[in-house]
């Protein structure tokens, strides 16, 4: 494959400050050559530009700095969009989960497409449920147009339906979180269900339900869907999930179907957290197995 890399040093959409330095760490990782050594063609595109919380006032209304969020994502979708056109595979690297909008956004302008989303959180408040305000805690709802999302063209993508929306390794929830998904047709894999049937059968699933007649899949990966053991460079760690392994597992049936992944991203990576870049490292790893790479 030809694979696009683009960073977004984004940190407007989270309270713990450092994940804009997720791109710099995942490329000081080794992304680049780990991926050629897969056997991919890899061009990096560098960061977008992205505006710091020093150097920006908050909009203000129930999401921080939604706005701001709003222009970054128009950005990354139209560069998402411009590497599809190519016949790249985009590869987005994060920043806070709130990119997401702007990657899957950029999939879903090329056709219908299904949502793998690997988190420990839902990200399903919409600025009406959100308790921190913070939009990392929001992308799943901005690209299924929920609440105030509903009229924002920048976030709602059309092609994106509910049916073929599955969340993985789900261990946290808001209240009112958790009742929007109970009522809504999204599908949710807790721990427990991880637990009970094992990853690869829940991984499997989730891929299916995401591929179920769309003509792709978008692919996120949000670093605190591991445990805080394994990743602990996150900025809202929460015990109990998935272990190396199951990180692995999980992202080689992601590379079973690679031929139907139009965009993938890895986000939530924060250095100021981390212990040696070891979060980093191994989202490296994980994005190489997503793509390919095999002990045998
Ligand atoms: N649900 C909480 C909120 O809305 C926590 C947000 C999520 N943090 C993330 N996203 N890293 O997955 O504020
Ligand atoms: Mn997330
Ligand atoms: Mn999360
Ligand atoms: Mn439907």
């Amino acid at each position: 494959m030809n694979v696009r890399l683009i960073g977004v040093p984004m940190d407007l959409g989270a309270d713990r400050r450092g994940v804009d330095m997720g791109p710099s760490a995942i490329r000081y990782a080794g992304l680049a050559d780990e991926l050629a050594a897969v056997g991919h063609d890899v061009r990096d595109d560098g960061d977008l530009a992205v505006p710091t919380p020093e150097t920006t006032a908050d909009s203000g209304g129930g999401a921080k700095y939604l706005a701001e969020t709003a222009e970054v994502c128009r950005d990354l979708r139209a560069a998402v969009t411009d590497a599809l056109d190519d016949g790249a595979f985009p590869l987005v690297l994060g920043g806070d989960h709130s990119i997401a909008v702007g990657t899957a956004g950029g999939a879903a302008a090329t056709g219908s497409t299904g949502v793998v989303w690997f988190d420990a959180h839902g990200d399903f408040n919409t600025p009406e449920t959100t308790p921190s305000g913070n939009v990392h805690g929001m992308p799943v709802a901005a690209l299924l147009g929920r609440g105030e999302f509903a009229d924002a063209a920048w976030a709602r993508a059309s092609n994106i339906d509910p049916e073929n929306v599955a969340l993985v390794g789900i261990r946290s929830l808001d209240d009112a979180e958790r009742a929007a998904l109970a009522d809504s047709e999204v599908t949710v894999y807790t721990m427990s269900d991880i637990d009970e049937r094992g990853l690869t059968d829940v991984a499997d699933e989730a891929l299916a339900v995401a591929a179920d007649g769309t003509d792709g899949l978008h692919v996120s990966l949000d670093m605190d869907f591991l445990d805080p053991d394994e990743a602990p460079g996150v900025g809202t760690p929460v015990r109990g999930g998935v272990t190396y392994r199951e990180a692995h597992a999980a992202m080689e049936a992601v590379a079973d179907r690679i031929d139907d992944v139009r965009t993938m991203e890895v986000v939530e990576v924060n250095p100021i957290l981390d212990s040696h870049n070891r979060t980093a490292e191994l989202a490296v790893e994980l994005l190489a197995s997503a793509l390919g790479k095999r002990i045998l």
